[in-house]
């Protein structure tokens, strides 16, 4: 039975488990979840997702939510074509990168907030709050990936492996 991806074409989130599991090369297939229509927040999706967010991965029995789990999950499960460095100190920088991405950074950002901020704000300070946010964020992963750590030509390795790729879907914001 191939793992099942609920995702959304637009989300970044998804996007970067698209790119993972394609890394992976392992076969997958496409559930949609149209999170600008709400169908996050639909009972059905709910019994997967309680926090009603995408991307989760179905293998299953088991259902595995968080990028960084997904990941995890997928690595676990498929040794071949490591995403993550095997080595302790290589899988601690690129799992701290991959953690400040998915949840520092995307968690001020995500959809939910910037609805929020629009309905009982205003757009002028979603706008700002956006910017601020993206900018501040990509400093940080700028910063992380910098740092003077040898870590080959691309962050983490000298091949573009998960970092770059899962910086990839927030190039628009950039
Ligand atoms: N920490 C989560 C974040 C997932 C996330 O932010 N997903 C967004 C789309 S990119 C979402 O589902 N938003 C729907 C909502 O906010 O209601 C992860 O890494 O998987």
């Amino acid at each position: 039975m191939p793992l099942k991806l609920y995702n959304y074409w637009r989300s970044t989130s998804s996007y970067r488990t698209r790119i993972l599991l394609n890394l992976k090369g392992v076969p997958w297939e496409y559930v949609p979840v149209n999170i600008r229509e709400g169908e996050q927040h639909g009972e059905a999706y709910r019994a997967i997702s309680p926090n009603g967010f995408v991307p989760v991965l179905v293998d299953g029995d088991t259902i595995v939510r968080q990028t960084v789990l997904i990941t995890e999950y997928l690595d676990q499960k498929f040794p071949d074509k490591p995403l993550v460095p095997t080595n302790a100190a290589g899988r601690t920088r690129v799992m701290e990168f991959l953690l400040s991405l998915t949840g520092d950074v995307q968690g001020r950002t995500q959809k939910r907030v910037r609805d929020y901020i629009e309905e009982h704000l205003s757009r002028d300070d979603l706008l700002r709050w956006f910017d601020f946010w993206s900018a501040e964020g990509l400093a940080i992963l700028e910063s992380l990936a910098t740092e003077g750590r040898p870590a080959g030509r691309f962050f983490h390795g000298d091949k573009p492996g998960c970092c770059p790729l899962c910086l990839t879907p927030s190039s628009p914001t950039a």
